[in-house]
């Protein structure tokens, strides 16, 4: 069974408070298609890899084959990465998390601000491509490539932000620092807050 690219839960377009149209269309639909494909490459050489969840391939890569450890690194993380990105944007997005989260993080961070400002702070250092993550412990994970919490941290990722160039360079070129602020304006706390276990 291979891997296959789900449609965005919004409009191309939806985004562009944020993100414009051009690089919803790019992003999607060339770049995560990308990695969706070359996933199912590698993963013809490895039958036992389709027959398990995503997260579960992530999670052990160790006992994978050692000739498509990386391809599965690379495409697989790129894969969930991009998934979990879309589903945690919305047209609707914005403001701040109530409930358990809002709580946990004002607990964590101070306050709601402090937070935004750490994870901002962690996504416009990261050195060239990759990632920055919100794992289920609150922690700030900032990754290269498309690595994510699951592969090292054993934890799952609540949020990650792309500050790979192809996130952001149509729009902003290389103005990370404004994409970043930005982005807030479409973050998903409705969908990030389902994703917190209750504990
Ligand atoms: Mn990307």
């Amino acid at each position: 069974m291979a891997f296959t690219l789900a449609p965005l839960p919004y409009s191309y377009e939806a985004l562009s408070a944020a993100i414009s149209t051009d690089i919803m269309r790019l992003h999607h639909d060339k770049h995560h298609q990308s990695y969706v494909d070359k996933l199912n490459m590698a993963l013809g050489d490895y039958p036992d890899g389709s027959k398990t969840s995503l997260e579960q391939l992530l999670s052990t890569l160790d006992s994978a084959p050692q000739n498509i450890r990386t391809a599965l690194r690379n495409f697989g993380g790129g894969h969930y990465n991009h998934q979990l990105f879309w589903q945690i944007m919305s047209p609707n997005g914005g403001g701040q998390p109530g409930g358990e989260l809002g709580e946990a993080l004002m607990a964590k961070y101070g306050s709601f601000q402090a937070f935004v400002d750490a994870f901002s702070d962690a996504a416009g250092k990261l050195f060239g491509s990759g990632w920055v993550w919100l794992a289920d412990d609150l922690t700030i994970i900032p990754m290269q490539n498309q690595d994510n919490p699951l592969m090292s941290a054993g934890a799952a990722p609540l949020m990650g932000l792309d500050v790979w160039e192809h996130a952001y360079y149509l729009d902003y070129a290389n103005r990370r620092d404004e994409y970043i602020k930005k982005w807030w304006d479409v973050v998903d706390w409705q969908a990030i807050s389902e994703r917190y276990p209750s504990r």
